[in-house]
Parts: structure tokens; sequence; C-alpha cells
């Protein structure tokens, strides 16, 4: 009953959540809670809620984008979607979601663990704090969720149930259509750029090799419907600690090609690296943080690539999962072939959705905080410059570049040049 629909704010919190079993239980008392909205992203209000027993986070959907304001009505829906994909994500990646404590569809409310001492990824990356262990845990994140949500793993009675119902998050998977792959390649009204970058933002609107990439992996996220996607794996989704790492924000979720969330968080870990020298006190100190947001996304991809194979080996029970055409011949090889085959497309495509990741984060609606927090305007530009040369190269090169190393050298040459 959406009629009911009202948005939280922090003072009436305690009196309309206050009844609920599961927050009285954790909280304790509601007279005795302490509310505050720490919200940072570009669509929810975010609450934390914390009471003499424990502490929890109520997420809601506002019905408007809240980067733009009330101008961009946006459906409530998504927080249905959400927390469905992260029930899922949660099963086949346990332990790396938040707990989730309940959902209220008619308040598009979500209440969720409260991850403390964790700290959102790009915030602890602006630290300079290393999290040893964040790229074994993504990578072993991505191989899990993309391959047990895959026609690899899935039954298909299953598997087409799931498309169905998350081909009704479509406002959101249009958010993303226009605002990665259409809107930093034109005069769009939402885009916006750092002062000094007219000339590259006008290039990039009048490179032919450059917008032909961004219809190809438009084409790519529209038409390959492969597994559930997290669908916004930038490092703002990511919460850790150097133990534990967790996903959150997943409700642009839909199902797409397994390479967006890959490029997508390996091009958030490339563009910290290209902001450091803004915020290390020296250069020497800013390569040595890039080096390791560069081996992160090595350790990345490797383990992905590796616990995908491991999965690929034990779990392929679905619909695509079976060999017997070539086992029939004793031809064991060909699921090997195959396996290279599928992820050397995963990773073609894992780049050329990074370099477009890159791209609209710069010339797009949507900034990232290691930018947008530089002051000094000139730097700015020219540390943004220097990524959206990398984001342009993966894009036309992606069949080109072998390796995560290839990819990582590429990343350092450009930061440093
Ligand atoms: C209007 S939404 C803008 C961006 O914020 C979200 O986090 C997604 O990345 C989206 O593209
Ligand atoms: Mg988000």
């Amino acid at each position: 009953d959406r009629t009911a629909y009202l948005a939280l704010d922090a003072e009436s919190l305690p009196h309309r959540l206050g009844g609920r079993p599961e927050l009285l239980d954790r909280l304790g008392p509601a007279d005795a809670w302490q509310v505050r909205e720490v919200g940072d992203g570009n669509l929810n209000l975010v609450f934390i809620v914390e009471g003499p027993k424990g502490s929890v986070v109520v997420k809601q959907a506002l019905p408007y984008a809240r980067v733009v304001g009330e101008s961009w009505p946006m459906s409530l829906d998504r927080a249905f979607f959400e927390h469905e994909a992260l029930s899922r994500l949660g099963t086949r990646d346990p332990g790396r979601t938040p707990e989730l404590l309940f959902f209220d569809p008619a308040q598009a409310m979500l209440a969720m663990e409260h991850l403390t001492p964790h700290k959102v990824v790009r915030r602890a990356f602006m630290a300079g704090e290393e999290l040893p262990l964040l790229g074994t845990h993504l990578g072993l994140y991505l191989a899990r969720t993309l391959f047990r949500g895959s026609d690899w793993c899935m039954p298909t009675l299953a598997r087409k149930a799931d498309l169905a119902l998350f081909a009704g998050n479509a406002e959101l998977a249009g958010i993303t259509e226009e605002l990665v792959f259409s809107d930093p390649f034109k005069a769009a009204p939402l885009n916006r750029h750092t002062p000094g970058l007219e000339d590259i933002a006008s290039a990039f609107r009048a490179d032919r090799p450059l917008k032909l990439a961004a219809v190809e992996m438009k084409a790519r996220f529209c038409t390959c419907a492969e597994t559930l996607l997290h669908g916004d794996l930038h490092t703002g989704s990511v919460m850790a600690t150097p133990t534990d790492t967790r996903v959150i924000d997943a409700e642009f979720a839909l199902y797409g090609p397994m390479g967006f969330d890959v490029g997508v968080c390996l091009a958030n870990l490339w563009m910290a690296a290209f902001a450091q020298e803004a915020h290390r006190a020296d250069a020497r100190a800013a390569g040595s943080y890039s080096a390791f947001l560069l081996a992160t996304a090595g350790t990345l991809w490797r383990t992905f690539e590796a616990d995908f194979s491991r999965l690929w080996a034990h779990e392929r029970t679905g619909i695509l999962g079976g060999f017997d055409l070539f086992e029939a011949q004793g031809d064991e090889g060909g699921a090997t072939v195959a396996l290279t085959t599928h992820l050397t497309g995963v990773w073609q495509d894992a780049l050329g959705f990074a370099g477009m990741e890159i791209i609209r984060r710069i010339l797009g609606l949507a900034h990232i905080a290691e930018f947008e927090t530089i002051a000094d305007v000139v730097l700015r530009a020219r540390l943004e410059r220097r990524a959206l040369g990398f984001g342009r190269h993966l894009a036309l090169n992606r069949w080109q570049i072998p390796s995560i190393e290839a990819a990582n050298l590429l990343a350092e040459t450009e930061r440093t040049r």
C-alpha cells in the first residue's frame, strides 16, 4: 500500500519502528535509541540506529533521486529488488553481504546488520588504509555470485523465473543504460565535468571509435542476460575492515554480462590509483598506495579466475552444465576449452565496461569522491584527464590487453605520465 509511504527522519524513526521485534531484540527499548542519517549515496536515506543492546542500519528509498532532487521521480520498487538481490547474493557467497533483518515493501524500507567497524571502501582508500584481503574477498564474491546466478549453475525453471523477476527492475537498468553508455558521449543536460576538461569532453563527443565502443558495450549490457549482477559494484558499494569485506547497495541488480560487475569494480580500483597524487603527502607515498590498489586489482582478477574455474569443475549443474557431447567422445578437454573461451570473454567485457565506468564518473552525472574532494581544480583536471585517457584506451583496446598485469602496467604508466 504505497499511499501509506512516508519518508523517515531521525526524530520519527523510534516511534515508527519501535514496535518491530527484530529491532527491539537487537537494540533494546525504542525510547533509548539514538538515530543518525548517514546516507552519502545518490539515491536513498540511510539511518544508523543505536540502542543499549546494539545497532542496526535502516535504509529507505526516496521517491526521487537524491542526487538530483524531486525533479527526478524514481520508483520505490528498487527497495524490493535490492532485498531480493541481497538475499540471493548472500546465499551464493555466504557472509559477504549484511545480514537482513526485515523488509517493509509499503515503506520501501530495509533493515540490516550495522557493519561496524567497517568503512566504505572508497573512504578507506581516500584515508590511505590498506585492506589486505579486499582483492581476495571481491574475487571470490564475483566468482561465486556470477557463476551461481548463471545458466552454468542454475536449473531452467528457477533461472527463467529470476530473469523475469529482475526484468521488473527496468527503471534502474534504464538509468545505467543512459548514464554509463550514452550521456558521457553526447551533450546531455545532466553531464558535468571539472573546469579545464572542456577540450577532452568535446573530443570524446566527436570520437567515433570511442562512441562505437560505447554502443558495443551498451549492447552487451542490454542483450547479454548472463547472470544476476549486483549492477553497481563500485567501491561505495563495498564496506570493509582489514579482515572482512561486505557488499551492500544492490538496488541496481539485473541480469547482465558477468564482465559488468568485474569491470566496474576494477575501474574503481584504478580510478582510486589515478587520484592518489592528491591524497598522499608526496609522490613516493602516492606510488606506494597506488601499488597496493593495483595489486588488489591483480588479486581480484586472479582469484576470480581461479574460483570460477573451481566452480566450473564442481558445480556445473545448470542448463549449460552438461558437456556429455564432449565426454561421450572421450574428449575431456572440450569443457576446458569452453571455460577458457568464457573467461576470455568476461575479461574483454570487463575491460570495456571498466573504460565506460571511468569515463562516465568524470564526464557524466555521478562522480566519485576521490576526484570530487580535490579542491585544487587544476590538479583534479590533470588527474581526471589521465584517467580518461586510460579509460578510452581500455574501451578501444579491450581485445588486445592480454592480462591483468598488462592492464595494471598501462594504468601505472598513464597515472605517472
Ligand atoms: C541517479 S543515480 C546515479 C548513480 O548512482 C548510483 O550509485 C549509480 O551508480 C548511478 O549510476
Ligand atoms: Mg548505491
